[in-house]
């Protein structure tokens, strides 16, 4: 109530309702240790209705988590979240922002308040202990067996988001995953009558959940029986559904809307405080005894337990040090030796072949070596070409959790937040599906780059080259959709070999999402004795080929399948007598990080004949080909046709490369008279 009144912003009434619940949860249940906030095999708390942000905080304070010493094995000491902290909630820079956010604060689990994310992670936090405990699980050596809990509110369950998670969750049987629904039934807009009416319960009890019902938010000890049932059960989920009521200030007020997701008011707070016997005019007090308690009990046990764990680990090391010394990678995000030892390279071939299909020999390659690279797709990896056929890779099935081969069906916004709760949990999480279709994931592609998270996407069918599915399924916008998001490396490469460099850069990112985006047809493998060597894709862009005399007149850049077309026209340029040069660029981000010395040696500020050439939106290109450079990309809409077709009626042709190359030299040599 302080903080947020403080703050003269956020929401008080859901962490004063659901503060008898995690007490609960956190004091009797919950293996965390405060001392050691990243031991590996704690449980996983997320709070999905992540607007409740103050009721993480105030944990996170009472129960003393400290920071860590840059990683280091060491305690700082420092705790995580101080009074000062809470005092400065939702203020620049503060440990305490309006939601809580992965990385910015120690014990924080996952970046949440968009709501249904957490929900949809914790999914996937709890895949990655089912896989992490087959994989690496000896007999008498449980190293992993965690469990996750998420909270979660009436808006986590009316997004879709939730029941596609739910949905698969139940499917799988992941018995070590609770949900708290805190059924208050009020949201922003007033009571849920005005827009839910679901049962719940009957839905859960449908995707195969056991569900269970405390019937006022106050009574720890149902809340307990609660979670001591979910604890003694392994088979499925469970939701344990709470009634509570909201916290509301200023009921006097006529407009109660308002009163939802605002401070109480200096009045109210009192009339709290005296309600509860507690002196009304202190503020942001912890009376003597309380972090005493705590440390007692949620803290005693964890300490017990990490040291458990520590204990076995450095057994486990000595049975098995490949094994833990994996585990060890693992939790820095490093690669084995040798993960690229198999990597193929591919010959010169007119023909070709379509990256789907090398990056699928690329990926396998790489996979044989990285045993944590896991993942799928939504429903399509027979066209994404992402499955894992190295032997022993096996499906992920519920019962059958070593599988490395996830099949999410077809849930595209759950597979996105599964991807972040894997890669959250440091498995190298990949999925799949077409580009078109990555508007369905867009808000867990943010999400994670918000949390610096390095899951790797493959989005195939890259443009209107798919052919015949037609405007439905051909991507427009959604290139430069995603390029638009901060911290997310998109790269198109251009034929089998720029792939092979592109999957090298994607694997060795630590920080930032990844997009690989893939063609589903045909493209030239480029004779790298004539073109310049693939490696330059982790640039971002090279020159692929350069005038055959003299300075360049003129640029053509392109990527991934559009770079062949453009190569076609820089040949027939130069064989006119005209110096132009080949820039391959599958990927802006890449070519922003280099230095300005290499950005100009690529595109030479003084060269301003240029051309772009890509079969998605045009938005943005003339960043790179100047306000008077040409553009051929799309206007509009795709349509249904054979790839041929659809090429010419769209001007991707060698022709309308030329034209624009013609037309481009011409005002130059205007300009320069
Ligand atoms: C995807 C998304 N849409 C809208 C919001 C804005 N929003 C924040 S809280 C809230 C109401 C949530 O209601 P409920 O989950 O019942 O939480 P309670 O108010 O009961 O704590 C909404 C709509 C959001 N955070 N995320
Ligand atoms: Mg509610």
């Amino acid at each position: 109530m302080d903080a947020v009144q403080q703050a003269e912003s956020g929401h008080p009434g859901t962490p004063m309702a659901l503060a008898p619940v995690i007490y609960t949860l956190w004091q009797r249940f919950l293996r965390f240790d405060p001392d050691d906030a990243s031991w590996p095999n704690r449980d996983r708390f997320v709070l999905s209705n992540g607007h409740a942000s103050m009721l993480l905080y105030s944990m996170l304070h009472l129960t003393g988590v400290k920071n860590p010493n840059n990683g280091e094995q060491v305690r700082s000491g420092e705790l995580a979240v101080t009074i000062g902290d809470i005092k400065r909630f939702r203020q620049l820079d503060s440990k305490c922002p309006g939601h809580p956010e992965y990385r910015r604060t120690t014990g924080i689990e996952a970046t949440t308040g968009p709501l249904g994310q957490g929900c949809g992670m914790s999914v996937g936090m709890a895949i990655a202990e089912r896989w992490l405990a087959k994989h690496f699980n000896k007999p008498d050596f449980e190293v992993f067996n965690y469990d996750v809990y998420a909270f979660c509110g009436d808006g986590d369950m009316m997004e879709g988001v939730t029941s596609e998670a739910a949905s698969i969750a139940g499917h799988l049987m992941l018995g070590n995953l609770c949900w708290i629904y805190d059924s208050n039934r009020v949201t922003i807009e007033g009571h849920t009558d005005l827009a839910f009416s679901d049962d719940v319960a009957a839905r859960f009890l449908a995707y195969g959940w056991n569900v269970h019902r405390v019937g006022d938010a106050n009574d720890t000890e149902r809340i307990a029986d609660a979670i001591e049932t979910f604890r003694r059960s392994h088979d499925v989920p469970t939701l344990i559904i709470v009634d509570s009521h909201i916290g509301y200030g200023a009921p006097h007020k006529q407009d109660t809307n308002a009163a939802h997701g605002e401070p109480l008011g200096v009045e109210e707070i009192r009339l709290a405080k005296r309600a509860y016997g507690w002196p009304e005019d202190a503020e942001f007090l912890v009376p003597d005894g309380v972090r005493q308690h705590f440390n007692a009990s949620i803290g005693e046990r964890g300490r017990r337990l990490q040291k458990g764990w520590s204990e076995l680990i450095k057994a486990y090391k000595s049975k098995y040090p490949k094994l833990s010394r994996e585990i060890e990678r693992l939790q820095k995000r490093e690669l084995p030796d040798g993960w690229d030892a198999n990597l193929p390279s591919f010959a010169a071939d007119p023909k070709g072949l379509a990256t789907r299909d090398s990056s699928s020999k690329v990926q396998n390659a790489i996979a044989r070596h990285c045993p944590s690279l896991i993942g799928g797709s939504a429903d399509l990896s027979p066209s994404t070409k992402t499955r894992l056929t190295i032997e022993a890779a096996g499906d992920f099935e519920a019962g059958k959790y070593g599988g490395r081969n996830l099949h999410f069906g077809i849930r595209e916004h759950a597979m996105g937040t599964i991807l972040n709760g894997l890669a959250l949990s440091n498995i190298r999480a990949y999925g799949s599906s077409f580009l078109n279709f990555s508007d369905y994931m867009k808000a867990p592609i943010r999400l994670g780059a918000l949390m610096e998270l390095p899951v790797i996407y493959i989005f195939t069918h890259d443009s209107i080259g798919l052919g015949e599915d037609g405007p439905t399924h051909q991507p427009v916008e959604q290139l430069v959709a995603l390029r638009s998001i901060p911290d997310l490396i998109t790269l198109r490469p251009a034929d089998a070999n720029e792939v092979v460099e592109a999957w090298r850069v994607v694997v060795g990112l630590k920080h930032q999402p990844a997009c690989l985006i893939l063609t589903r047809q045909p493209l030239t493998t480029f004779d790298r004795t004539i073109y310049a060597s693939a490696a330059g894709v982790a640039r971002g862009a090279y020159v692929m080929a350069d005038a055959k005399r003299g300075k360049p007149a003129v640029i053509l850049i392109g990527t991934g399948s559009e770079v062949a077309l453009c190569a076609d026209a820089y040949e027939a340029l130069n064989k006119e007598g005209v110096a132009a040069r080949l820039v391959s660029m599958p990927s802006w981000e890449l070519f922003e990080q280099q230095d300005q010395a290499y950005r100009d040696s690529v595109l030479p500020p003084e060269i301003k004949a240029r051309v772009s050439v890509e079969a998605g939106s045009v938005i943005g290109w003339d960043r790179y080909v100047g306000p008077g450079g040409a553009r051929i990309g799309m206007h509009t809409f795709g349509a249904s046709a054979p790839i041929k077709d659809l090429m010419k009626k769209f001007g991707f042709t060698r022709e309308a490369v030329l034209t624009a190359a013609r037309q481009q030299l011409g005002l130059a040599k205007e300009k320069a008279a």
